[in-house]
């Protein structure tokens, strides 16, 4: 295959990594639906995909992933800056002459047998100013497909990079070479934990992936870029990189408001960047469901895209129930991983609210509804792209992006923090984004009854020191003045004494959402509070809604010794950052304390 590119730091990288992964063919990916087409064709006879019922699922595949390769694996994930402070203490460092020395190894030869793909690709809309191109070299063509999905990929990409132009340098490999007249024969290919590496090198915008073929490990536009390196990149030029979602809320009379909001896994992210408001007259649309790339525009405002070009999400839980949306979403051209294959050949997982009796799981067995394991792994995937979302933006590709008038931090919490409350200004919104915590689900009992820190919803994507990264924010909000937005922290998961729900969720969070619109534009009021700015219960239009008196007083409240009782706590995570902690950090902690005494 001919290379189709002039650009020579290009073709040499290109001829760098073949020489080292020493794969049997190299192909340049073109982007186009037939290439698309002719992978997903491949892996569907190879075995490793099945296709759907084309009826009910239109030009849409399963694929089964090794039960040892089903997540991001975080402690196999690195931050390899030169210095081990300049990783910080929220990330794993190893030495990056170590780690390469120990990764070359891994890599030489890793690709025998197999097809090494370059994918170009952009992370937001061709040609954007904000948008940035990375090259991903890798020898899955699940990656491939994926890519297409998940980002721009192709000729167009290589066009615009031109002869001279910067990209972001991407490897990655399954780790898995065969052996001469060796197959996959339908396994999903992967190396063994403890040769998997997810490595950043961010002084060198660069990233090294070995020995996974899942998700945010393998498709390296995600987690790895878009969030690991741009956060590093996005400080250095002065920028933000945000694992936040994006929505347009437009109001009765027509004004827009633009809404970024950050949350940890398990609370609902892509369920509110698809949100249908219960209020009436409001509509809301999407931009993004994941990651926000945000730059100060010629006006002064915080312009925001959306570097992705798909969806990633959970499929356990998605529902006409919790996200009708995402479901519309996903009907056709969408990939799906580690669900259950129906008896009518399409895909089924718990909490879909339809009843199946029999299935395939995503290991492959026979499954029943008593057979007392999950049909879908809790982490089970689908992939569909984001203009197939019925509330898509018109504009969501604009290359200028969406000027931000409200960031959301916000966590999951039975207890303790109330529905929703605002920043007193922009610093202290940083400290609530900083310190924002969740407790634990099911799924990690073992740390029962302690919250889990999770800064801007970024503790395992900051690709450099968390108090540099606090730093940072503090800077963009000197940066932005008066045109900064508005902060705001809301927890949708109060419980009562019986374990129940308080607040009703999904659709109605729009009544919460539209309480904060009208205090960007002064049309309604708050009270202070010790935690900062609070709607009274007549500020929030709560019409129609089956929520008491009681209840709602129950979450709007805020109880300052239950905040006492959590210093500690908060204590030991903020010196846990050390000594790269912000002076405006300290000062946020001290003034919380003391409006809580
Ligand atoms: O488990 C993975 O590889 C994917 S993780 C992921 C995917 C989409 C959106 N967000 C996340 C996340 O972990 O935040
Ligand atoms: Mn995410």
């Amino acid at each position: 295959m001919s290379v189709p590119t002039n650009h020579k730091k290009l073709i040499a990288w290109v001829n760098e990594i073949e020489a080292m992964c020493k794969p049997d063919r190299v192909e340049w990916c073109d982007g186009t639906k037939e290439e698309y087409d002719r992978h997903m064709n491949d892996m569907i006879e190879s075995g490793l995909a099945v296709k759907l019922n084309e009826e009910k699922r239109p030009n849409s595949v399963l694929f089964r992933s090794d039960p040892s390769d089903v997540a991001r694996v975080e402690d196999r994930t690195y931050i390899a800056s030169r210095s081990k402070d300049e990783a910080g203490p929220t990330n794993n460092w190893i030495d990056p002459v170590e780690l390469k020395q120990t990764m070359r190894e891994l890599y030489d030869g890793c690709m025998r047998g197999r097809t090494m793909y370059v994918i170009p690709f952009s992370m937001g809309p061709i040609g954007s100013p904000i948008a940035k191109i990375g090259i991903e070299i890798t020898d899955s063509a699940y990656v491939v497909v994926n890519m297409h999905i998940m980002t721009r990929v192709g000729t167009k990409v290589l066009e615009t990079l031109g002869d001279e132009g910067q990209f972001i340098p991407c490897v990655h490999s399954v780790g898995k070479p065969l052996e001469p007249g060796e197959s996959d024969d339908g396994q999903w290919p992967c190396a063994p934990i403890e040769q998997k590496y997810i490595a950043h090198f961010p002084e060198e915008n660069l990233i090294w992936s070995y020995g996974s073929g899942y998700g945010g490990n393998a498709l390296l536009g995600k987690k790895c870029l878009a969030l690991r390196i741009a956060s590093a990149l996005a400080k250095r030029e002065g920028w933000m990189a945000e694992h936040m979602l994006i929505l347009r809320l437009t109001s009765p009379k027509g004004k827009q408001y633009h809404i970024a909001a950050a949350f940890p896994s398990a609370c609902g992210k892509t369920n509110l960047a698809m949100l249908i408001p219960t209020v009436p007259g409001w509509k809301a649309e999407c931009i993004g469901d994941d990651i926000a790339w945000m730059k100060i525009g010629p006006d002064g405002t915080l312009r925001a895209i959306n570097p992705e070009a798909g969806f990633f999400g959970v499929a356990p839980g998605t529902s006409y129930k919790s996200n009708p949306m995402a479901m519309e979403t996903i009907k056709e051209n969408s990939i799906f991983t580690n669900c259950v294959l129906t008896d009518d050949n399409d895909i089924w997982w718990e909490d879909m609210n339809v009843e199946i009796d029999h299935g395939i799981d995503w290991k492959g067995n026979d499954w029943t509804p008593d057979s007392g394991t999950p049909g879908a792994h809790p982490n089970a995937r689908f992939t569909t792209p984001a203009a197939q979302c019925p509330i898509i933006c018109d504009d969501w590709e604009d290359p200028k992006g969406v000027p931000i008038d409200i960031f959301i931090f916000g966590g999951r919490r039975t207890k303790v923090m109330p529905l929703v409350h605002e920043a007193f200004d922009w610093d202290h919104g940083v400290f609530m984004g900083a310190t924002a915590a969740s407790e634990p689900t099911a799924a990690a009992l073992d740390v029962k009854g302690k919250l889990r820190r999770d800064p801007m919803a970024m503790l395992p994507f900051c690709g450099y020191n968390i108090g540099n990264y606090w730093d940072h924010w503090f800077e963009m909000g000197d940066k932005l003045g008066e045109k900064a937005p508005k902060i705001f922290y809301v927890n949708w998961f109060r419980k009562n004494d019986q374990g129940k729900f308080i607040w009703p969720g999904f659709g109605e969070n729009s009544r919460v959402l539209e309480w904060m619109c009208q205090r960007v534009s002064g049309e309604v009021g708050a009270i202070e509070t010790p935690l900062g700015m609070m709607p009274r219960l007549e500020d929030l239009d709560l019409n129609g809604l089956e929520i008491s008196q009681e209840e709602m007083e129950e979450i709007l409240k805020v109880d300052a010794d239950a905040f006492v009782s959590e210093f500690g706590d908060l204590d030991s995570f903020i010196d846990s950052v050390g000594d790269r902690l912000p002076k405006r950090m300290e000062q946020q902690i001290t003034a919380y304390k003391a409006r809580m005494k």
